[in-house]
């Protein structure tokens, strides 16, 4: 893999496996206490970064800001065009940019190649709309004048990433953010900087060969105090932030505090509904790749399946025997379905978890064993895997409140379609939820209005795997944020309303007239 990350890292690439604190375009900084980075696949050191220090970042800000007076006069169809060479470049580097993912984040080979993929379309996406940030030609109510909305570039946007989708959900943010004409300060996860690095270095080239400044994108590596530093900035125009609802809930905080804007993409608690008229066999696959795909660190991960008492005995015996079977192991080997959890914090917190709902009246029906002696290539003993685990516990359990990022699955019987969708619904988060059903009334009341309260409402798919044309995001502790696709662009922007007189009278609206 050393090979892999020279190529893609260019400059950046460090022989000493020691990494700065910051890279402000392609100028590095460092600071001297270091953090390790550990492989989720085996527990070795991958590289040290470290974090970076206040001086820094305040230039790192400013930069930004700077260049936020230059980049916001390009066209925006320019601006798209500078995405596209990045999405050209990434296009390039799939493979080896997947291999960054699985070697850090410890996601599947072929799931990191779909997360690569992902990047790339929302790239092509913001390209077509770089050339469509349309605004609207509003009737006037008064004689010679016109009224317009222009969507106006917003500043620079600070983008706060997880590790568990390193590269796509920035490319979300990134590739939005530069065609609307805002500069990019990247914080990503600790677990995920070379997935940062990679993405940054490939962005640089674009932008030299473009022409434009290097400083339109920079990256900081920390935790609280930077992402605290960054984010109670007043020249953050937008916070765009991934990840736990008790980050998101932190940082909205603070930044509503000074009249800022964030965009928020958190915590998902994700249903799915099987009816007695669904199609088991397709509702079975959907239900494994939602609740095993990433090993059950998606925010779209199916973490409460809701099925239809008359299935349940069924449903329950086709799962555990998947459940039992499922490979396991390191993420290179494609023979795997499952790759390891992100660190050995995950793992206990999983089995706390499990702990948990059994001493609240659930059952476990299988999983939730720690695997530490993985293959026999000696290659995965110290790595962080763990088997799936599904439990039958009662929807009114506290446990199942809590979005536990591991692949654990609640299992909860329902007789008639409101009391499933209150179940549904009767969370604090509203990310995702699915229904797999054949009867047209039960689909259509699940994404009317007395339907499901979340984001992202499927019908006969599973929870996640969403794709980039739509918007993503969801309602209540999820944070009501939406990325990626559809107006999601509107996020990144400013609405300005214009009225224009065109004549030599002066009416005002709302008729007030003054005898004079
Ligand atoms: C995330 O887990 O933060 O819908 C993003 C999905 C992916 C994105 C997940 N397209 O599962």
């Amino acid at each position: 893999h050393e090979a892999i990350l020279k190529t893609v890292l260019g400059d950046f690439y460090s022989q000493d496996k020691h990494y700065g604190s910051a890279y402000l375009g392609d100028q590095r900084f460092d600071s001297d206490a270091t953090v390790d980075v550990i492989s989720p696949n085996d527990g070795q050191h991958l590289l040290s970064i470290s974090h970076a220090k206040p001086d820094v970042i305040q230039q790192v800000i400013a930069s930004a800001k700077a260049e936020f007076y230059h980049w916001r006069s390009v066209p925006a169809p320019q601006r798209g065009e500078l995405v596209r060479l990045f999405a050209d470049k990434a296009r390039t580097a799939k493979h080896q940019l997947a291999t960054i993912i699985s070697l850090e984040a410890g996601k599947p080979f072929q799931e990191s190649l779909g997360e690569v993929q992902e990047l790339i379309d929302v790239c092509d996406f913001a390209v077509g709309l770089s050339r469509q940030l349309y605004g609207l030609t509003i009737a006037t109510e008064r004689p010679n004048h016109r009224m317009m909305e222009q969507w106006h570039p917003i500043g620079p946007v600070v983008i706060i990433t997880a590790f568990n989708f390193p590269m796509a959900v920035w490319g979300w943010n990134a590739a939005i953010s530069l065609i609307c004409g805002n500069p990019i300060i990247w914080k990503p996860s600790s677990q995920t900087p070379l997935c940062g690095l990679a993405c940054h270095q490939l962005l640089l080239s674009a932008i030299k060969e473009f022409g434009a400044n290097p400083e339109l994108s920079s990256i900081v590596f920390g935790e609280k105090p930077q992402v605290e530093q960054l984010v109670d900035h007043k020249d953050i125009a937008l916070v765009s932030a991934t990840g736990s609802c008790a980050m998101g809930r932190a940082v909205n905080c603070r930044v509503a505090a000074r009249m800022g804007r964030t965009l928020l993409e958190l915590g998902g608690n994700n249903a799915m509904i099987v009816c007695p008229s669904a199609d088991l066999e397709l509702a079975i696959r959907a239900i494994t790749f939602s609740a095993l795909g990433t090993s059950g660190q998606r925010c779209t991960t199916l973490r409460r399946l809701i099925v239809h008492s008359s299935l349940k005995h069924q449903v329950l015996t086709k799962l555990e025997a998947i459940y039992k079977t499922v490979s396991i192991g390191d993420p290179f080997d494609s023979s795997n379905l499952m790759g390891p959890l992100v660190n050995q914090q995950a793992i206990d917190t999983m089995k706390a978890s499990i702990n948990t709902a059994i001493s609240q009246g659930g059952k476990l029906i299988t999983g939730g064993q720690q695997i530490s002696n993985l293959d026999n290539k000696g290659k995965s003993e110290h790595g962080f895997y763990i088997t799936p685990a599904i439990i039958d516990i009662d929807p009114s359990a506290e446990i199942v409140q809590q979005e536990t990022f591991a692949p654990l699955l609640y299992v909860h019987s329902y007789d008639s379609l409101e009391q499933a969708l209150a179940i549904q619904n009767g969370v604090s988060q509203g990310l995702s939820s699915a229904i797999f059903t054949k009867d047209m009334m039960e689909a259509e009341i699940f994404v009317s209005a007395r339907g499901s309260d979340c984001g992202l409402v499927n019908v006969n798919i599973g929870t996640s795997g969403a794709e980039i044309g739509g918007a993503f995001g969801g309602e209540k502790d999820t944070g009501g944020g939406r990325e990626s696709g559809s107006d999601a662009w509107k996020a990144y922007m400013r609405r300005m309303t214009n009225t224009i007189n065109y004549g030599s009278e002066l009416p005002l609206a709302q008729g007030i007239s003054f005898d004079m």
